[in-house]
Order: structure tokens, then C-alpha cells, then sequence
């Protein structure tokens, strides 16, 4: 098992990332968190608020800035790397590849990179007075940086909508968007540096995450908050795509416990068996804020948009013990609602610049 005391959270000013942030700091007081964030159009700072800063520091930097990772790493001591960090839009992909390549692509590769040579300053120069090549680390003396990256199920493209198939770590790798084709690059080389380097990584697919802090361009929180301001839901052709939904702190969870006790080089799928219609959830999302069923627009599809999405969770079940505690999906949507209902002072300064952008694709 490992044990984190010093963390270094990638993209923790954005949705999942400030969730785990949380979460860490409700569950696991004594650990110490660095957030590495570039501030993007994605990135809030106040999604960390009410953090302890005793236990949090804050750094705006981007994660391809080597030097500046190199340095977190060695002035903090850090003993886990957790990679959030990306441009994780869809929709903004294939409007332009760019920054996806630029973040996604050489943004984990300079985090593998600046974490090999950390570790080499660690073993030339340590204490133990095993320096260089002949360092051998032990259960109770080593130098690895444990490195976790997220990643998501679309890298396995998608399902058809009536097969009985889900996807597994066993699955292969056909990516259909650029943002999806990015984050399987992503993954190749987090495994290359695992099995070139001997990097102690691991890996996470999880499916699609809702909850607090979630950015008003995806698509439960822009239907809740169009409906709070008074602008109709918009659906991607015909709803008929499915998406396997999970709360966004039972992916927390599950990545704590990949970080403590998950092998190194392995890989692990995280979902919570929430294969949903995008109409059934818009219709619920209607339904539970008071409006009739049908007051929606249909827009756009999204060009080579992936049909469906199903996880088989069972090896983090079985290997890891981890279990979804917030299955309930109606109560999970109707607490995000509220959320949405009492944070207006979040969401609002994002929702124009969003909905002009939709409004530019036909979304
Ligand atoms: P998000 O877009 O809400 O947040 C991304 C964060 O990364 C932002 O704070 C942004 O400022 C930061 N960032 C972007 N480029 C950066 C750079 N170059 N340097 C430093 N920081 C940078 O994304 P999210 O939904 O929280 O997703 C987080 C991770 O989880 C991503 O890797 C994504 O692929 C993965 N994932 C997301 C979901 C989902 O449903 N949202 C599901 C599975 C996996
Ligand atoms: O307004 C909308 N209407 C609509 O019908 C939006 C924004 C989306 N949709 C549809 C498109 C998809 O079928 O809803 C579905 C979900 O769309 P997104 O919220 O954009 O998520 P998705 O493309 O499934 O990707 C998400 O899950 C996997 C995250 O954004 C990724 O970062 C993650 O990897």
C-alpha cells in the first residue's frame, strides 16, 4: 500500500479535480495538496474555496511548463501526482485540436518526464547513500513518485445502443473525437513510461461524472442552468445517446483507493452501472425543476458523436473493494440542481460566453 502525504493535484481548479481537492481535505486531513492550474476558460479558482490553506497551495502554471513542475515536485516533497489537468470538452475539440494536443499530449508527457528525472535527483542524492543506478528501492525506502492519470471511457469509442458489450481494461483502444484520440495518446504514454522507465503510474477510465463544480458547457449543467435562466434545454438530435453517469465522489473515491492500494501499471475502469438516454435525463432534469416535459429544443448533433457509453466496473470492485455510494441517480440530480440554484454567483460569469458559442455550432 502507498500512503500520500504530499499530492500534487493537476487541473484542481477545474470540475473533478477541485471535487477531489474536496474531498481529500474532508477525508484525509494530514495529507498536503499542491493544485497546479493554468487558469484556463475551464479553471475557477473559488471552486477551491473553503479548503483549509493550511492544506492547500495553490499554483497557476501550466503543467508543459517544465522547469515550474520540476520545481514542485523537488520544494514540495511530492510523493503522489494526480493528473486531472486537460482540456476535456468535446464539443470545443473539434472546433480546434490545438490546445487538446498541446495540454493533453505534451502537458503528460512533460509530467512524466519532469517525474523521472525528480526521481533520478532523488536517488543520486539521498541520504540512504545508494545514489545512481544501483539504488534499489524498497517497501520501506523509495523514491518513486506515484503517478495516477485520469482518463476517460472514451477512449474506447463507443458502444452500439442495444449490444449487451461494456467496455473493460481489456477493451481496445478506438477513439472517435480529437479530444478522445488525446487522451488516448495520453495513456500510451503514461503505459510507455511505466514499462520503458519503470515509473510506479497507474491509470483510470471513468465514465461520465455530474456534480457540484461542473462547467456550464457540459450537459447537465447547461440544461439545469439554461432552465435557471430562463433559456430553453437544447438536445443533441434526437437524445437517443446513452451515458453511463456517475457522482463525481464516487470517482473520488475510487481514486484514492487506486492511489493506496492499486498495483502499479495497472489499469482501472470506474463506473456505477448508470446507463441513461440523454432525453431521459433531460426529462428528469424538466420534471424535478417543475417545467413540462417537452420544453426542450432539438439542435445540432455533434459531428461522429460516440452513441453509448457502459463500464464494467467489476476489476476496482474486486482488486480494490470499491463500491458506489451515491447510485441514486434522481437524488444525486436533485442535490446538483440545488447546487446550481445556490452557486448562481458561480456559473453566472461563464453562461453568456457559453451559450454564444453553442449558438455559433447549431448546438
Ligand atoms: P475541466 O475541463 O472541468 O477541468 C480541467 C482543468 O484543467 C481546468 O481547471 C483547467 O484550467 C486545467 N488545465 C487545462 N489545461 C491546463 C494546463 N495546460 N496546465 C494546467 N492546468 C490546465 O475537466 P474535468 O471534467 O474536471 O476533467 C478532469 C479530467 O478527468 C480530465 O483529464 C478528463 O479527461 C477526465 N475525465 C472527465 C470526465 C467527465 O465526465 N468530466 C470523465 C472521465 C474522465
Ligand atoms: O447541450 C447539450 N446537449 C446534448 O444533448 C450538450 C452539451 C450535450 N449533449 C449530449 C452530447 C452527449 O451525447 O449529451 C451527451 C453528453 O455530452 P457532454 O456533457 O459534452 O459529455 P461527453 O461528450 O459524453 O464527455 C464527457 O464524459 C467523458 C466529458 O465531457 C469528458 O471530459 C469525459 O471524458
Amino acid at each position: 500500500t502507498h500512503t500520500p502525504h504530499n499530492l500534487l493535484i493537476t487541473g484542481g481548479a477545474g470540475f473533478i479535480g477541485a471535487n477531489f481537492a474536496h474531498w481529500t481535505a474532508a477525508h484525509h486531513p494530514d495529507a498536503h495538496m499542491v493544485v497546479l492550474d493554468a487558469l484556463t476558460y475551464a479553471g475557477n479558482r473559488a471552486s477551491l474555496n473553503g479548503i483549509d490553506p493550511n492544506q492547500l497551495t495553490f499554483i497557476h502554471g501550466d503543467i508543459c511548463d517544465r522547469p515550474l513542475v520540476e520545481r514542485i515536485l523537488h520544494d514540495h516533497d511530492i510523493d503522489t501526482v494526480v493528473h486531472f489537468a486537460a482540456e476535456s470538452h468535446n464539443d470545443n475539440s473539434i472546433l480546434d485540436a490545438s490546445p487538446f494536443l498541446t495540454t493533453n499530449v505534451t502537458g503528460t508527457w512533460t509530467l512524466l518526464e519532469a517525474v523521472r528525472h525528480e526521481r533520478e535527483e532523488r536517488n543520486a542524492h539521498c541520504a540512504c547513500g545508494i545514489g545512481g543506478d544501483s539504488h534499489t528501492p524498497s517497501a520501506t525506502h523509495t523514491h518513486d513518485i506515484r503517478f495516477h492519470h485520469i482518463s476517460t471511457d472514451e477512449v474506447y469509442g463507443d458502444l452500439a445502443l442495444d449490444e449487451p458489450r461494456k467496455f473493460t481494461e481489456a477493451t481496445a483502444y478506438n477513439p472517435s473525437s480529437p479530444y478522445s484520440a488525446s487522451k488516448a495518446a495520453s495513456d500510451h504514454l503514461v503505459r510507455a513510461w511505466h514499462r520503458t522507465y519503470g515509473l510506479a503510474t497507474t491509470i483510470s477510465n471513468c465514465s461520465n461524472n455530474y456534480g457540484a463544480y461542473q462547467h456550464v458547457e457540459k450537459f447537465i449543467p447547461r440544461q439545469i442552468t439554461n432552465i435557471l435562466a430562463g433559456i430553453r434545454p437544447k438536445l443533441y438530435g434526437q437524445g437517443l445517446a446513452v451515458r453511463d453517469w456517475i457522482h463525481v465522489d464516487d470517482h473520488c473515491d475510487a481514486v484514492w483507493r487506486i492511489l493506496t492500494h492499486g498495483r502499479v501499471g495497472e489499469t482501472y475502469l470506474i463506473g456505477a452501472d448508470g446507463e441513461r438516454s440523454n432525453i431521459d435525463v433531460l426529462r428528469m432534469i424538466l420534471q424535478r425543476m417543475g417545467l413540462p416535459e417537452d420544453a426542450f429544443d432539438h439542435v445540432n448533433d455533434r459531428p461522429g458523436g460516440d452513441r453509448r457509453y457502459a463500464i464494467d466496473a467489476s476489476k476496482i470492485m474486486r482488486e480494490l473493494g470499491w463500491r458506489p455510494q451515491h447510485a441514486d441517480f434522481a437524488r444525486g440530480l436533485d442535490e446538483t440542481i440545488e447546487w446550481y440554484r445556490s452557486h448562481e454567483e458561480w456559473w453566472r460569469p461563464a453562461k453568456a460566453a457559453t451559450e454564444e458559442k453553442y449558438r455559433r455550432q447549431g448546438h
